[in-house]
């Protein structure tokens, strides 16, 4: 083992880094991680299962086969639940937040929100999906926490984290001082620390978009694309158009080569179709403390107030050169409209 160090020991390790912490925050990333490793488990063997369960809707052990992100949602909440340090769950699967029950849960400290299978629709097509998942403080102070308590600015957030389920699996988080990547090792079952002190590229070559959206773009999405297919040796361009389909994996890479990943608002997604408070909020406080930028191409992500748990944003996020250089066309062909500027709808 010399050498290796596992999620555990380093969040053990990273806990002494805060004065008030007595240990609910570590455990509570523990859980997360071991509902992660039983996710994974299944999600490698997703396409397995449907060859060899395709006798119908039983599974080879005969058990009923579960959706995955119906699966994923319910080992998060499972391992919250038994956890006890997380008193509410926000989750994509659920209409409304889940309160957790319990007797030692009901005075937990933390809230989670999370999205349990991003992307999952690319399973059958064996492309990486994604675990995303934001920790805030619980902040009443008596009684049962409250949507009140889920519906606070990403700035609020003590912690985030994603986990991709790709050609190894990474778990990648922030507690707000600096993000560190985590690859599983099959052979002991453990996530190791792989990527310490991750940092984006301050410019890029790469972005990612669903051009298929093209003609309902905003204009200043697309003057951006434009002004990344110019040729310009001088700058590097034209750029690479790399577009997974699966937000985890299309934002890890640029996390790691340098881009920006922008969904934008689109004819079936007048208010952006990506969620604020269990996707764009998680990845925001992990890019920003990479160094990076995360806004709706005008305003910073973490700064929106929430209304509604299923609250959709814009995202443009990535290296900052090149999300400053989106949000400026943005400014200059795409200024704010009144319907732009009412809350936003779920
Ligand atoms: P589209 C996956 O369904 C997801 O929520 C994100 O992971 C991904 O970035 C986006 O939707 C893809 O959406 O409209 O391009 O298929």
């Amino acid at each position: 083992m010399s050498g290796i160090k596992t999620l555990g020991q380093f969040i053990i390790e990273k806990q002494a880094d805060f004065s008030y912490a007595k240990g609910e925050l570590s455990r509570l990333l523990r859980d997360i991680g071991i509902a992660a490793k039983i996710v994974n488990r299944e999600v490698n063997k997703a396409g397995l299962v449907d060859i060899l369960g395709d006798a119908g809707t039983t599974n080879i052990q005969g058990e009923g086969q579960k959706k995955l992100d119906v699966f994923a949602n319910e080992q998060f909440i499972a391992a919250l639940t038994s956890g006890g340090e997380c008193c509410i769950v926000a989750t994509e699967e659920e209409d409304d937040f889940v309160p957790i029950d319990s007797p030692v849960s009901k005075n937990a400290k933390y809230i989670v929100c999370v999205d349990p299978l991003d992307g999952s629709s690319n399973i059958d097509v064996n492309v990486a999906v994604g675990t995303i998942f934001s920790i805030y403080r619980r902040k009443s102070t008596e009684g049962l926490a409250s949507l009140s308590d889920v519906l606070q600015k990403g700035t609020e957030q003590v912690a985030a984290g994603y986990i991709i389920y790709g050609s190894s699996t990474m778990l990648v988080y922030t507690t707000g001082k600096g993000v560190n990547g985590f690859t599983l090792d099959p052979s002991i079952g453990e996530f190791c620390l792989s990527h310490p002190e991750l940092k984006i590229p301050e410019d890029g070559t790469i972005y990612s978009i669903n051009e298929g959206n093209y003609v309902h773009f905003p204009e200043g999405v697309k003057k951006y694309l434009k002004y990344a297919q110019v040729e310009d040796k001088s700058t590097n361009r034209p750029y690479t158009s790399r577009y997974i389909g699966s937000m985890v994996a299309d934002i890890h890479r640029n996390l790691i080569k340098g881009g920006i990943f922008i969904y934008p608002t689109t004819a079936a997604s007048p208010s952006g179709k990506l969620r604020l408070l269990y996707e764009c909020n998680p990845m925001a406080f992990i890019v920003e403390q990479a160094g990076g930028i995360a806004s709706d191409g005008r305003n910073r992500i973490l700064a929106i107030e929430p209304t509604t748990l299923h609250q959709r944003t814009s995202l443009f996020i990535g290296s900052p050169k090149m999300v400053r250089m989106a949000e400026q066309l943005m400014a200059e062909h795409s200024p704010v409209t009144a319907l732009e500027a009412k809350p936003q709808e779920a």
